[in-house]
């Protein structure tokens, strides 16, 4: 069994510097030894740095469309992403994407979508990311992959994004940030949402039983986790760019990648918004270690 491991060094779907540091600090932190040690072979795909585009595409060349920023910059970084995932997926390796923003969502899940086609998602975050370009508030992308993945979102610019993911094929959980405008989108496709509110009500077990049930009854789907760290709560991940109160523990996060892991059906994961900038180096040290944690369980680390 062999993990690929993409390192995106990417901050374009959001506003704030030090995102695209994230992979730097989780593999510094011993993150490719620990994989290695749970027998996983390990294929590092060395950190992509998106430079050459950020270059061709400036601010003046790749101006707003509509409310979007950054639209070409995203759309040009997360269509290379999807293809590299793809590939790997492709050959048969787990696809562990380290981000950089959340947009990248949309090229992970595009990627393994493309060999996958039967292929369900669990999206743990404080937010929805399912704004599109008319419901955006702020305009930054990585608020909006997931409505590239369900096709609501028709921007010429994004016509590599196929919108093949159908709503009953992805279940989040640990929301508890989402605008009015995610809000109604929710409503009407009738997705399952697991908020912050059911992990009290249910507990983390139920929740993630519930989620799998809804979205793959039967356990045969291939599962894609695309976890963003601010599902955490600051306490646990102080260093992400929109930290929420009120968020999951770390053993809640933790539990949803032992129980994804535990179907056997997970083939790819992300691990994005671990923004080692924002804060003093121990709460940086202390989300970085979560993150960590996070990704060895959903490899199969089990703790007794
Ligand atoms: C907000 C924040 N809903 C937006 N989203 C974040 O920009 O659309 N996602 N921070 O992780
Ligand atoms: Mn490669
Ligand atoms: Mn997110
Ligand atoms: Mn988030």
């Amino acid at each position: 069994k062999t993990v690929a491991v993409i390192g995106c060094q990417f901050r374009g779907g959001q506003g704030k510097m030090g995102v695209e540091q994230g992979p730097v600090h989780l593999v510094n932190a011993g993150l490719l030894g620990q994989i290695k040690e749970l027998g996983w072979n390990v294929r590092w795909d060395g950190y992509q740095s998106y430079e050459h585009l950020e270059e061709k595409i400036t601010v003046e060349t790749d101006p707003n469309i509509g409310r979007m920023r950054r639209p070409r910059l995203v759309s040009n970084v997360c269509e290379e992403v999807s293809k590299t995932v793809e590939q790997h997926a492709k050959e048969g390796q787990f696809v562990l994407t380290l981000g950089g923003d959340h947009s990248l969502g949309m090229a992970t899940i595009g990627g393994t979508l493309e060999v996958y086609p039967e292929l369900c998602v669990v999206w743990v975050d404080a937010h929805a990311d399912i704004n599109t370009p008319e419901t955006t508030d702020l305009g930054w992308l990585h608020g909006m992959p997931v409505s590239f993945l369900l096709g609501i979102s028709n921007v010429p610019e994004y016509s590599w994004t196929k919108g093949k993911l159908h709503p009953s094929r992805i279940a989040y959980i640990g929301l508890r940030d989402i605008e009015a405008g995610e809000k109604a989108t929710l409503k009407k496709l009738g997705i399952k949402t697991f908020s912050m509110h059911h992990v009290d009500k249910y507990g983390i077990g139920g929740v993630v039983k519930m989620a799998l049930d809804a979205i793959n009854p039967t356990r045969e789907r291939p599962i894609h986790l695309s976890f963003d760290i601010d599902s955490l709560d600051p306490q646990f991940a102080p260093s992400t760019g929109t930290p929420v109160w009120g968020g999951l523990t770390f053993r809640e996060g933790r539990y949803i990648c032992e129980a994804v892991c535990e179907t056997g059906k997970l083939i790819a994961m992300d691990l994005v918004e671990v923004n080692p900038c924002l804060t003093d180096p121990a709460s940086a040290k202390r989300t970085v270690a979560a993150g960590c944690a996070l990704v060895r369980a959903a490899l199969g680390e089990e703790l007794l």
